[in-house]
């Protein structure tokens, strides 16, 4: 009877749902920063997944540990001490719920700007009720990062031949750059081995709206990747690593070539996971459009233009998986 009543209550509010990856064979491709050839095979990753493995990339394993310590500590407080800095609306802590337009899952999470002078009051209360210490994680932890994502962003714009190599970084270095960084927590559901049936979904399917995503995960799997087939594969997960992923913009600002990936996490059924995740995105004013630099002479543009602003803007009266670049396509 305790069985069938949490199978009914996951089954209702937390999708059951069969998705054993469908391919297993699939080597995700793996790249070495400081490999002579990182340019040429970055662009060849983006071009085939739309993700890629980023190992050898200069940053102290201790500034990962150090805010996956202090994100577990938060994690582990009282539900009424987290839910105080909720609702995401959209930075704060959220649970289960994703977004607002309804969908949910089998998570937890942090949702925080990186722009320091765009920083909310929910910011400001997060860390403030915090000890300082998570405050500094966070800080020094996306100070490495934004600058590993810059040289990832120029080295995207010297494979693909474009001139200016800080024309996808200098959107990130702006002072009014728009990104966000989120910590997933995703804890175990043992019930769901009870039942033997289905996977319980994390973070449904979807693609990231941003330029680029940058993610770093503890030692626990559940993050997949769907293929240009239309198959599924599991990425071992790998703590010392970061996994980047090609996000809706970059999609646009290369006229198709790059492609942004569709991804999901399931839960573990006896391990927590824990993902930090840096979201590079443009200023909201800024203009997005395929780059001229980029366009051959006869080469049209697959999008209508539009800026970061107002694909936000629609961005957020989707669900999940919808596709959110269709209604900027050009027919
Ligand atoms: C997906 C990528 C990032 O996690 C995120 C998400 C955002 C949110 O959690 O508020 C969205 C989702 C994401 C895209 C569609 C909308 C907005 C939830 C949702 C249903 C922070 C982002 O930028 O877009």
């Amino acid at each position: 009877v305790v069985v069938s009543q949490t199978a009914a209550a996951l089954n209702q509010f937390l999708l059951i749902k069969s998705c054993k990856p469908t391919t297993l064979s699939t080597q995700i491709p793996e790249i070495n920063l400081s490999d002579p050839e990182a340019k040429t095979l970055i662009v060849k990753a983006c071009q085939e997944f739309g993700f890629f493995k980023l190992v050898n990339h200069g940053i102290p394993l201790e500034f990962m540990a150090n805010l996956e310590n202090e994100a577990q500590r938060f994690f582990k407080k009282p539900q009424s001490e987290k839910d105080k800095t909720g609702p995401p609306d959209p930075f704060g802590y959220g649970s289960k719920r994703i977004g607002s337009n309804g969908d949910i899952g089998w998570i937890e999470y942090l949702l925080l700007t990186t722009n320091p002078d765009v920083i909310t009051p929910k910011s400001h209360f997060i860390f403030q009720q915090n000890p300082e210490n998570f405050r500094y994680a966070v800080e020094g932890y996306l100070g490495e990062v934004k600058r590993m994502c810059y040289e990832v962003l120029e080295l995207m714009a010297d494979g693909l031949g474009i001139k200016q190599r800080n024309v996808f970084s200098r959107l990130l270095k702006d002072e009014k750059s728009d990104s966000c960084f989120r910590l997933n927590h995703y804890p175990p559901c043992p019930e769901v081995q009870a039942l033997n049936r289905g996977n319980l979904v994390g973070f449904g399917e979807h693609t990231d709206p941003q330029i680029i995503s940058v993610l770093r995960s503890n030692n626990t799997a559940g993050l997949q990747i769907c293929l240009r087939d239309g198959s599924w594969v599991s990425v071992p997960s790998d703590h010392t690593s970061f996994f980047i992923n090609v996000g809706d913009t970059l999609q646009v600002m290369t006229n198709g070539r790059f492609k942004s990936v569709k991804h999901r996490v399931l839960a573990d059924t006896t391990k927590h996971r824990l993902s930090m995740i840096y979201f590079g995105g443009p200023p909201l004013s800024e203009k997005i459009a395929p780059l001229p630099s980029l366009m051959s002479t006869e080469e049209k543009s697959l999008y209508k233009e539009f800026t970061w602003w107002e694909y936000k803007k629609a961005m957020y009266n989707t669900r999940l998986g919808d596709d959110r670049l269709e209604p900027f396509q050009k027919s």
